[in-house]
């Protein structure tokens, strides 16, 4: 069975909506959020078998997205490498990414942005070809709202997503279908090769520092150019508090000072934000729990998909969906 299984990673920022894409190919099936925050709920994986005599089966997973309320960026990163790394290491194909952004959203938010190009890195330019750019959350767009979301997709391709659609990338728009959600992955399954991204070398066969790959580096660099721009504001501040002092505004001096403890704070955030596990081996580490859990389970787990499911705790979903015949 497992050299059938494949698998399609679903990415995004948080409120992208992949809980939702997946909760589509089985309704319920994934907790989806509803406020403001992001949902705390774990991610969890679908496999779906393609036929009757469940020998070809695909496995999406859910993974967790940046600007998290209750992880740091780097943390999110962490998360996903270890889903990559652990995929790479048990041999599973992966077959495609599903990237998903909100066409609501009016502005590319910084967070988006910066996530994007993590992604690349991530990915390497060789893997694009694997890549689907999804737009969602079409079917909340009223009538008179469809020419500024297109307008917006079309910003969206034109700035960010063309470079990607040239190396490969394939781009569409996602109106909350179950059989859009399938089709996308039919075609990633059955005409795509396998792909193994830059990151899954670097951290399985290279056996580097998450914090020594390229993404992990774009993203440290990311967050240090923040932190540089926040520095350069406390010198300005500091300017702005000697000259009230001159003047004797005690006032304004207070005021200064309360603004220079916000920025101090939220430097000391992107700082915490920044710090990657840098001793941790992600690829060394998952190869490591894939044999405890194999050493300490009697019965020999059946697949690469539930030993996967397994390591990372994630509920596995099994959903029945015939779409190879003859
Ligand atoms: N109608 C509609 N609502 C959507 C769609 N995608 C997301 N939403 C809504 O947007 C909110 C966030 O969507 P989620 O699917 O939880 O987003 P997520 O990417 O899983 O977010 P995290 O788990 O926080 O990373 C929920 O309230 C969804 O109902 C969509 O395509 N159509
Ligand atoms: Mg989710």
């Amino acid at each position: 069975m497992a050299e059938t299984d494949g698998m399609v990673l679903v990415m995004g920022v948080t409120g992208s909506g992949k809980s939702t894409f997946i909760n589509t190919l089985k309704p319920d099936s994934v907790p989806v959020g509803y406020g403001l925050e992001s949902s705390p709920s774990p991610p969890q994986a679908v496999q779906l078998f393609l036929d009757d005599d469940e020998r070809f089966s695909v496995t999406i997973v859910d993974t967790p997205g940046f600007d998290d309320t209750y992880r740091s960026d780097a943390e999110v990163l962490e998360e996903i490498t270890e889903f990559l790394a652990l995929q790479y290491a048990l041999k599973i194909p992966l077959k495609g990414i599903i990237y998903l952004h909100q066409i609501q959203e009016n502005k590319m938010k910084g967070s988006a942005r910066q996530y994007l190009e993590v992604f690349r890195s991530l990915c390497g330019d060789h893997a694009l070809g694997n890549v689907m750019l999804v737009t969602t959350r079409w079917d909340r767009v009223e009538q008179q709202e469809l020419g500024d979301a297109l307008r917006r997709e079309q910003e969206l391709i034109d700035k960010w997503w063309g470079p990607m659609q040239k190396m490969g990338s394939q781009v569409t728009q996602f109106h909350s279908s179950r059989g859009e959600a399938e089709a996308m992955i039919l075609e990633l399954v059955r005409e795509r090769p396998s792909v193994v991204l830059d990151i899954q070398r670097e951290l399985v066969d290279g056996n580097k520092n998450l914090a020594e790959t390229k993404a992990g580096r774009q993203l440290g660099q990311q967050i240090q150019a923040r932190i540089a721009d926040h520095e350069q504001s406390l010198v300005r501040i500091d300017e702005n508090i000697a000259e009230a002092h001159r003047r004797g505004d005690a006032g304004a001096t207070t005021r200064l000072q309360e603004r220079k403890d916000v920025v101090k704070s939220d430097i000391g955030d992107l700082q915490r934000k920044k710090r990657l596990n840098g001793d941790k081996k992600v690829g060394v580490k998952m190869k490591e729990k894939v044999e405890t859990l194999r050493s300490k389970r009697r019965e020999a787990l059946a697949t690469g998909v539930t030993v996967f499911a397994a390591v990372l705790s994630l509920t596995l979903t099994i959903v029945k969906f015939v779409a190879l015949s003859g």
